[in-house]
């Protein structure tokens, strides 16, 4: 089955990138993890790119804070679909980040999700790389079928016992 690309402008950005890490590893999907900056490591993440598709990648996602050129710079190099993730890391609060990944000029997309949303970056690699992998579909079928019932339940819940009960346990759950 291809791989999933996890690349990082930074080490600092490995607390929010985590989070796709995460849901690769739950639905089973081979992913390898990078620290390759736009800025910092230029030939190197251009290289990493250009080779992707021959070393066995079907997506990647790319994670960058401030001024975030990675994710585009990566999608400029690969014909593989590129998930970009703001990273919060300036007094801008993502906003640097978002507006830099999301603009990309037409031609070269990169599917962005929310500032700091890895788990969603997963998620949409999951749903890229499930097209080739039926094993992959049926789980993320699961996935939401579970996070419907829990949704379900907690709406039964709160319809029962009112919103003050609801709110205190909420809060011991804390
Ligand atoms: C970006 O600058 C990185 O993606 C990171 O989010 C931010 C800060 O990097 P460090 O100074 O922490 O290495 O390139």
């Amino acid at each position: 089955m291809l791989k999933a690309a996890i690349v990082m402008g930074s080490d600092s950005d490995l607390g929010v990138l985590s989070a796709a890490a995460k849901v690769l590893e739950q639905f089973k999907v081979p992913f390898e993890i990078k620290i390759l900056s736009a800025h910092r490591t230029t030939e190197a993440s251009l290289s990493f790119a250009a080779k992707a598709e021959e070393n066995g990648f079907g997506v990647i996602i790319a994670g960058a804070g401030a001024a975030a050129h990675l994710p585009g710079v990566l999608a400029a190099a690969t014909p593989l679909p590129v998930i970009g993730v703001p990273v919060n890391a300036t007094p801008l609060a993502g906003m640097d980040a978002l507006l830099s990944i999301v603009q990309m000029p037409p031609g070269i997309p990169v599917a962005t999700v929310g500032v700091n949303n890895a788990k969603n970056a997963g998620l949409l690699a999951v749903q890229v790389l499930s097209l080739a992998e039926k094993r992959l579909r049926d789980e993320f079928k699961a996935d939401r079928e579970m996070m419907k019932a829990g949704v379900l339940a907690k709406n039964a819940e709160l319809e029962k016992i009112g919103y003050r009960k609801y709110l205190e346990k909420a809060e011991k759950k804390r």
